[in-house]
């Protein structure tokens, strides 16, 4: 099985984190939607990223649904998403508006980067813009009542989807989505991002599965199997 997609999307850093803490093992291969973009294209041609690639060359993609998959296989002992109704849905709430902020961050980076400057169309960035700090604001608000900051909870898919889409819009956009404007934001995530396997799988260090793998097998044993 293998994972495409390079690492600085914060939509395949989710699922690079997620898949080790099921304990699956997969390979990652890290193409560029842009610069990769013909390679990519053979694999699948939507050219998006993740991409998950099973060992029958079956493919499926778009985080949610690959890691909606794994979060459901019967026999996985694992759940990253808590069962009780009330939970799950503080647990989607968090997921839901992290997602919507990473993707206006991401529109927001291609109408600037993509698009030659002199098309940008203004009342169209601000209307991203607005979005973006609209989700990020009720996350700020609301974090310390939908999210424990206890150890084992922070291993759970609404911590995992958090951290990885501050991580990345915080770098992307600092101007916009600061430290100073979303303080509780930034503590917490940066409490998550303290974790062994989040350390290990980073944008800019690659991935090293076998040491991610190590340290979740320990991790594992402590938290579900003892
Ligand atoms: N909803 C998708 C979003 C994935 C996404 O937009 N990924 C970006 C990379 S960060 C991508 O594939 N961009 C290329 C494109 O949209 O053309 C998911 O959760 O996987």
């Amino acid at each position: 099985m293998k994972l495409i997609g390079t690492l600085d999307s914060p939509y395949v850093r989710r699922v690079a984190i997620s898949l080790t803490y099921y304990g699956c093992e997969f390979k990652h291969q890290p193409l560029s939607v842009f610069s990769d973009f013909s390679t990519f294209s053979v694999i699948n041609p939507s050219v998006k990223a993740p991409t998950l690639q099973f060992d029958d060359n079956e493919i499926i993609f778009d985080s949610s649904l690959i890691l909606d998959y794994f979060e459901n296989m019967a026999d996985n002992p694992v759940k990253l998403i808590p069962s009780n109704s009330a939970d799950k849905v503080k647990a989607l709430r968090v997921i839901a508006f992290s997602l919507a902020a990473c993707e206006k961050c991401i529109q927001i980076v291609y109408e600037r980067k993509r698009r030659p400057v002199e098309k940008q169309h203004q009342p169209w960035l601000e209307r991203l813009e607005a979005q973006l700090t609209g989700a990020l604001s009720v996350l700020d608000r609301e974090i310390g009542q939908e999210l424990s900051s206890e150890k084992y909870d922070l291993a759970k898919q609404h911590n995992i989807t958090l951290a990885t889409s501050w991580t990345f819009i915080s770098t992307m956009l600092e101007g916009i989505a600061c430290k100073v404007k979303y303080p509780r934001i930034d503590e917490h995530v940066s409490i998550v991002e303290s974790l062994p396997i989040f350390s290990e799988i980073r944008a800019d260090e690659g991935l090293d599965l076998e040491k991610a793998k190590a340290k979740t097998n320990r991790l594992f044993h402590a938290l579900y199997r003892s």
